[in-house]
């Protein structure tokens, strides 16, 4: 089999966990159970078993052309074959449970015996999940988000880790008029409350999924990818699927969805380097290909010199930030501290290198211009602004000091902090 792990897997990066009370392939014992443990990104093959997907649909007549697909994208790389039997592109008519089963159950099953690797089933339904379970399945994909206790059931009960996906709305009406008022943060709250309600009742382990085009505009899919290290700080492996969906489409003027998979794999390059531990995909050998060449890249810029770290300590500015109308008017004291990571120069010259004259003038910009509410909003505009406009910046730390906050009785100051990565 090919090397499952091409992206950051190297020893000094994240672990993902997902805990099971079974035996899974590739599972190790922990405690009186199972985990699948890994480092970097992975690869989730989609294998639909449809009629009418929007990319796939209609390619795999019978299980064993689907059963075939799997294996083959085990070979090429995939760490898990996804298993789907009801479309779920934005307007599709839901089709059954019975002939969802009868589409998802034999191939599950064959693949299973096969022991080649893992197997998930990609269902919104219960008892869909329940007999693809019964028949070896050893994960379940849910873009129903865990939202059905009878799901959350079904997991605890067979003893297996869940993926679930955030979606707004239903598949036949989603894309209607999705809308947000903080796209982000709504995700976020979801996935956080989705984690503890399936972890409170017995799921073993939980994969979360911003759900990348389910009742999204093409702005929200980009900024939830943007924001993966919010969702990768909720201490559970997190999962991105873009492949060949309609916002790649419309970013790259490409109406064939097969035609895809060049924007696909960048918004996964990007996902990976965001810290996501599964992507998932049609094209497990572009995305494996993609993968292991950034991987590779990155290896290099570390290696390069050795990354090194530039800070500026206490860098004063006066700003207007605050709740209170009076900040506005007054203006107070606001201290910056400035961390940035970056390959060191080989050469000893200022072009070389990230100068920090202008990177103390890009703070003062942001402090110094637009008024923020919140110090937690102006760190993280900062932060964004340092990767911005200083392209040889890899990860920026920055903490934000209000030492002459409105808060009686306080001596130290009030500060944010943020940590942001390209
Ligand atoms: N997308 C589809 C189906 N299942 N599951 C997860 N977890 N995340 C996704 O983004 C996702 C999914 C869309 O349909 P496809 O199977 O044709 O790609």
């Amino acid at each position: 089999m090919t090397d499952v792990s091409p992206f950051g897997a190297r020893d000094d990066g994240p672990l993902h966990v997902l805990a099971a009370r079974r035996a899974l392939p590739g599972a190790e014992r922990a405690g009186d159970g199972w985990r699948l443990a890994w480092r970097g990104t992975r690869i989730m093959a989609v294998v639909n078993v449809t009629p009418d997907s929007f990319s796939d649909g209609g390619r795999y007549d019978g299980p064993d052309a689907a059963v075939e697909a799997g294996r083959r994208a085990w070979r090429d790389g995939a760490w898990i074959v996804d298993v789907g039997g009801e479309s779920t592109r934005p307007g599709a008519e839901p089709v059954g449970l019975d002939e969802e089963i009868r589409r998802v159950a034999p191939v599950v099953e064959a693949l299973a015996a096969t022991g080649e690797g893992l197997v998930s089933i990609d269902t919104r339904h219960a008892e869909v999940a329940r007999v693809a379970l019964e028949a070896g399945a050893h994960l379940v994909n849910d873009v129903g988000g865990l939202s059905d206790p009878a799901m959350r059931a079904a997991c605890a009960a067979a003893g297996v880790p869940a993926v679930a996906m955030h979606m707004q709305g239903e598949p036949r009406t989603m894309q209607d008029a999705p809308a947000y008022d903080d796209v982000v943060a709504e995700v976020e709250g979801f996935l956080r409350a989705t984690r503890d309600a399936a972890l409170d009742d017995g799921v073993p382990g939980v994969v979360l999924d911003p759900g990348w085009g389910f009742g999204k505009r093409d702005a929200d899919n980009l900024a939830l990818v943007a924001a993966l290290p919010r969702f990768v700080a909720l201490g559970v492996p997190v999962l991105v699927g873009a492949s060949r969906k309609g916002t790649i489409g419309r970013l790259a003027g490409e109406p064939e969805p097969a035609r895809r998979d060049p924007g696909s794999h960048v918004v996964h390059v990007d996902a990976a380097r965001a810290g996501a531990a599964l992507v998932r995909v049609h094209d497990v050998p572009g995305a494996h290909q993609a993968l292991a060449v950034a991987d590779a890249l990155d290896a290099a810029r570390r290696a390069a010199v050795g990354g090194g770290r530039v800070t500026l300590h206490g860098l004063r500015f006066h700003g207007r930030h605050g709740v209170f109308p009076e900040e506005a008017e007054t203006g107070a004291r606001f201290d910056v501290d400035l961390e940035v990571g970056l390959a060191f120069p080989q050469r000893d010259a200022l072009d070389a290198t990230v100068d920090y004259a202008a990177l103390q003038a890009t703070v003062r910009r942001e402090t110094e211009g637009e008024r923020y509410a919140l110090i937690e909003v102006l760190a993280e505009r900062i932060a964004r602004r340092v990767l911005d406009e200083h392209p040889r910046v890899d990860d920026v730390r920055v903490r934000v000091h209000k030492p002459d906050a409105p808060l009686p009785g306080v001596v130290g100051d009030v500060t944010a902090e943020v940590h942001r990565r390209r």
